[in-house]
């Protein structure tokens, strides 16, 4: 039996009513990001993850985004409070489907967060300062988290909707960035790979153990990534990028 769960949600027939920040609104094909969506469940079965698949819904159109709802840690979950208001009725049905498996805490208001904003590394959490996410929700999540000894910080971002389009997670102590829109000296005492430059959008990934899964759309940070012995499963993730998501939005993984 596997040791992870990956909360889904099927992508909404509404998607193409999603919320967009930094990109011009561009045509979704449902298909094509229907199977795209299928095809990165399938990566993360293939990485041994236990996916529990919500089904869509037409009304929520950017639900497909699991990842901004709630925080998931050992010790608890955090449900977040989504920046956008079109986003907050994501919450109950994610909220419900977490309970079985952790204590549920909940951001209150005026606090507001999307978990593309969390970087959790170990024992610390690095929180976006972005248009979604603000201090009263720093706040909370600290004293939530700190009788657990995380340490919670928020840390500047700029030119992108999440922290994690700026800086995800690739290794023990290994992150993959963009320093354009994210400070290193914000994260002391981590190693980095750099994205290419002409692919600004390549700095998310999806870490299962020691692999990531990682977009086919970023062929020379890929490169990059191969050349320092990252091991990858590479899907196209294309369709959802119109609607400014990224690998790590389509899922919460957690140990069961
Ligand atoms: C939004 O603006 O909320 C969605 N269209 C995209 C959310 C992507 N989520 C993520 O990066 N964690």
């Amino acid at each position: 039996m596997s040791e992870l769960v990956a909360i889904t949600r099927q992508v909404s027939p509404g998607i193409n009513q999603c919320e967009l920040t930094h990109l011009q609104r561009q045509p979704i094909d449902l298909q094509r990001a229907q199977s795209q969506h299928h095809e990165y469940e399938q990566a993360l079965r293939s990485l041994g993850v236990d996916v529990v698949s919500l089904e869509a819904a037409p009304d929520l159109p950017d639900s497909v985004f699991v990842e901004d709802v709630a925080i998931v840690l050992d010790e608890c979950a955090i449900i977040t409070r989504p920046g956008a208001d079109s986003r907050k009725p994501e919450m109950e049905p994610i909220a419900k489907t977490l309970s079985p498996f952790r204590k549920l805490l909940f951001i209150q208001a005026p606090g507001t967060v999307d978990g593309g904003d969390v970087l959790t590394v170990g024992k610390h959490i690095y929180v976006g300062l972005s248009s979604r996410s603000n201090q009263s929700a720093i706040e909370q999540i600290q004293s939530f988290l700190a009788p657990f000894g995380y340490q919670v910080r928020g840390v500047d971002v700029t030119g992108c909707l999440h922290l994690k389009s700026a800086v995800t997670q690739i290794g023990d102590n290994l992150l993959l960035v963009n320093p354009a829109w994210v400070r290193k000296d914000d994260f002391p005492g981590m190693q980095f790979i750099e994205i290419d430059p002409f692919e600004p959008y390549a700095a998310n990934a999806v870490l299962v153990d020691d692999k990531i899964i990682y977009p086919s759309a970023f062929p020379l940070t890929r490169k990059n990534l191969e050349t320092a012995g990252i091991k990858l499963v590479t899907v196209d993730a294309s369709e959802l990028a119109k609607a400014e998501g990224a690998v790590t939005c389509c899922s919460l993984i957690f140990k069961k």
